[in-house]
């Protein structure tokens, strides 16, 4: 057993299964007003039973990473993942931990429009281990937070055996931007994604109007209501705080 893979990691780093991260990850439990009230394990956060029919929950982050055309990268989770395995998704979708240096915890800056310290020190901790992206490649600054969604979502490909019980996801969920002008380099790692892609909006709808193809409930809704709004306008999304909102939008 070793410590989950670290920000400095140049590489996925092997032999960590899906089931250590789950009692491992230490995530941050917050109320509807996204203060912290404590912290839960992975698992605990994600069982949906009768004791908690919405899990717990928990800060989240959804990246939304752009080539320098403009192009949004898509990913395909990994069959092996636990929640929502084989469903296309936004570039990187994780928790903000507890435990980790530099600290993930911190929420919106109180100084600066568009930063949220702790979600976006995960992002790049998380965008190396999925993707095996550097993070001199994607630098902290060039993040631009936009807003937080709350939502709630069974992964119903795991409600179906009569148990009793699923998975799920119970959200506060930090939506982040960032523009690389320079080609990142992709090196996934095989126990989060199966596939990736740059797409175009009219790739993507293209995509989604596949009947074969499935999708995570977040970045539906985040595609629904917020992502063409910034796509369209993404230099100015990604440099002025047009677009950035304090709220919590329950969906
Ligand atoms: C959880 O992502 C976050 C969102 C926004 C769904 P995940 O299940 O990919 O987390 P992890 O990569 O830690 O397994
Ligand atoms: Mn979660």
């Amino acid at each position: 057993a070793s410590e989950p893979a670290a920000a400095t990691t140049t590489k996925w780093v092997g032999g960590q299964s899906q089931e250590e991260f789950m009692l491992k990850d230490m995530c941050i439990l917050v109320n509807e007003a996204d203060e912290v009230t404590g912290h839960a394990s992975k698992k605990e956060c994600h069982v949906f039973n009768e004791k908690q029919p919405r899990g717990l929950l928990h800060r989240a982050f959804s990246v939304f990473l752009f080539n320098g055309k403009n192009e949004l990268m898509l990913q395909k989770r990994a069959s092996s993942k636990i929640t929502f395995p084989s469903v296309w998704t936004n570039t990187c979708c994780s928790h903000p931990l507890y435990g980790y240096e530099p600290s993930e915890v911190e929420s919106l800056s109180n100084t600066e429009v568009g930063k949220a310290p702790g979600t976006i020190n995960a992002a790049i901790r998380k965008l190396d281990h999925e993707l095996g992206i550097r993070a001199a490649q994607v630098p902290a600054e060039e993040f631009k937070f936009q807003t937080r969604l709350h939502y709630c979502a069974k992964d119903v490909s795991t409600a179906e055996d009569g148990s009793g019980w699923s998975w799920g996801e119970h959200e506060m969920d930090y939506i982040l931007l960032i523009k690389t002008e320079e080609p990142v380099e992709v090196n996934p790692n095989p126990e989060e994604v199966d596939d990736w892609k740059y797409v175009t909006p009219q790739e993507l709808r293209a995509m989604m109007g596949d009947k074969d193809l499935l999708w995570s409930p977040w970045f539906r809704i985040i595609e629904k209501e917020f992502l063409h709004t910034w796509w369209e306008n993404l230099d100015e999304a990604l440099s002025t705080s047009k677009f950035v909102d304090n709220k919590i939008h329950k969906l």
